[in-house]
């Protein structure tokens, strides 16, 4: 799938939804050959990573921060599940938010890591807070990469 200007997961002005779309915090993860469904406690068997100084900008509600978000980082939950190559992966809330990681953008990383966070400031991250919730650091154009209540991640051969 090629991406374009309309492809709704690319990043565009959007009002945050302030309550999560359900209580449960676990989601799904849409492989080329299956699904899964993943909980916290299965992410918490992973390596856990922490990422400091973390801001969500918001130009609509101000920006908050710094925090410190913990938990796997993208690429080693695929990594996890996933051992082919992929190009994709698409991480959806069931709000309807979501986003688009690209295999390339992790390539790069280093030291600041794109997360799938559930914790912040060494506390449990809270459904409300958006647990499951995507971390990408890198990004500071009001918070349209920061899903919140991850509800899918569908991997992209
Ligand atoms: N699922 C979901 N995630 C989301 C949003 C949303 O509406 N739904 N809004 C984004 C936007 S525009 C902002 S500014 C931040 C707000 O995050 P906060 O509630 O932690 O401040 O969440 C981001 N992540
Ligand atoms: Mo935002």
């Amino acid at each position: 799938m090629t991406p374009h200007k309309h492809d709704p997961l690319n990043p565009h002005a959007h009002d945050p939804n302030p309550a999560p779309p359900s209580l449960d915090s676990s989601f799904e993860l849409v492989l080329p050959n299956g699904r899964f469904q993943i909980t916290v406690e299965d992410l918490m068997t992973l390596e856990k990573t922490a990422v400091f100084d973390c801001y969500i900008v918001s130009t609509g509600h101000g920006t908050t921060g710094p925090f410190t978000f913990a938990g796997v980082t993208l690429s080693n939950f695929i990594k996890a599940f996933w051992e082919k190559p992929w190009s994709q992966a698409e991480v959806i809330s069931e709000d309807g938010f979501g986003n688009r990681i690209f295999a390339h953008e992790l390539h790069k990383e280093t030291i600041r890591p794109i997360i799938l966070a559930y914790e912040k400031d060494n506390q449990p991250l809270t459904r409300k807070d958006g647990l499951v919730r995507l971390i990408v650091p890198s990004e500071t154009d009001d918070a349209l990469r920061q899903v919140k209540w991850v509800g899918a991640i569908r991997i992209r051969p």
